[in-house]
């Protein structure tokens, strides 16, 4: 059995980096702890509050918040930090070295109902000299992120994580302790399955609609097999799900809001997810081009995703006749 700390010291990541880790897991492991208690703290239902993207804040948005801007701030390490909870970045230690975007608790809407939710976090580093007060200070592209991962609070609550090194799955042990399970993680090259909110399709643009037209003609199409679809509405799990047995996700433009790319914010979920997928060797691109690639305008900024298993997402791409 292999501790996490002994696992990225064995894959000599850097110390300052695996001191960052180990805060983010305390945090997330007081918020497992809040998770479990449920009802009986009290700590389901919603506050009298909207955060930045318009949404109801559910009383465990804001407390998995407030735990991780609060270990976060306390590590010198940690210049400043971006929530999705946050309409502006929080600045930390000013000669900090790292910058922390997260999601706190997403797929929060299932909180209610005891289904599946994770915290989803990423890693930059501060330019020198760089204020990190400043929204401009975290606008990096995904390529620049040093880890990114994400705690699923499911049956058991696992850690994925990257640093660069491929993909590691830990699982919280009785103990406090997150424990190497599964390591070097590949996604399967082609799936079966598919994960995406149906109910908006009639607002997809033209190729959205054609790809998954195909998949459900299943055997009887031009795909020539036949699928089967998941929708979690918790994106956390449907990328635990990729990652663990392949499969695509997207949540991709629509006309509901046709200003905004989609529905996913970039910083703190299209971004950190993509380094997981593209270390595990799947693809995470905006339908168009790589996510990581995307250079953020905003630090709340929306994106488009289709995310998994390599081939599937390459022929998702050739419908919207985008190269590989
Ligand atoms: P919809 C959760 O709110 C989230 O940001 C993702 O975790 C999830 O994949 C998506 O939104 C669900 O959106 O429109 O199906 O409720």
């Amino acid at each position: 059995m292999q501790l996490l700390s002994q696992f990225l010291k064995h894959q000599k990541t850097d110390e300052q980096l695996v001191d960052l880790i180990a805060t983010l897991m305390v945090a997330c492991k007081e918020i497992a702890l809040q998770l479990r208690e449920g009802e009986l703290a009290g700590v389901l239902g919603t506050t009298s509050n909207t955060n930045v993207q318009g949404e109801t804040q559910k009383k465990l948005d804001v407390i998995a918040n407030d735990v991780l801007k609060k270990l976060l701030l306390d590590n010198p390490l940690v210049a400043g930090l971006a929530s999705e909870e946050e309409d502006d970045p929080v600045p930390g230690n000013p000669d900090g070295r790292f910058l922390v975007t997260f999601d706190p608790l997403d797929g929060s809407s299932n909180i209610d109902i005891n289904v599946s939710v994770g915290t989803i976090f990423s890693v930059l580093e501060r330019t020198p000299g760089e204020d990190p007060a400043l929204h401009a200070t975290y606008l990096q592209n995904g390529r620049r992120q040093v880890a990114a991962g994400y705690v699923l609070y499911g049956p058991s609550a696992v850690l994925a994580l990257t640093t660069g090194r491929g993909v590691n799955f830990f699982t919280l042990a009785h103990t406090g302790d997150f424990i190497l399970t599964r390591e070097n993680i590949k996604i399967p090259t082609q799936t079966r399955e598919f994960a995406i909110n149906m109910s908006n399709q009639r607002h997809w643009e033209p190729a959205m609609k054609s790809y998954v037209g195909d998949l459900l003609l299943g055997s009887d199409g031009p795909r020539g097999k036949n699928y089967n679809m998941r929708w979690i509405a918790s994106m956390v799990a449907e990328v635990h799900r990729v990652l663990t047995r392949g499969g695509i996700f997207s949540y991709p433009w629509d006309a509901r809001e046709p200003a905004k790319p989609g529905k996913l914010r970039l910083m703190y979920e299209g971004n950190p997810m993509s380094f997981l997928i593209e270390q595990a060797d799947g693809i995470a691109s905006t339908c168009y081009a790589p996510i990581m690639d995307v250079q953020p305008a905003e630090i709340h900024e929306r994106v488009s995703v289709a995310l998994g298993s390599r081939e599937e997402v390459e022929i998702l791409l050739s419908y919207h006749n985008t190269e590989k």
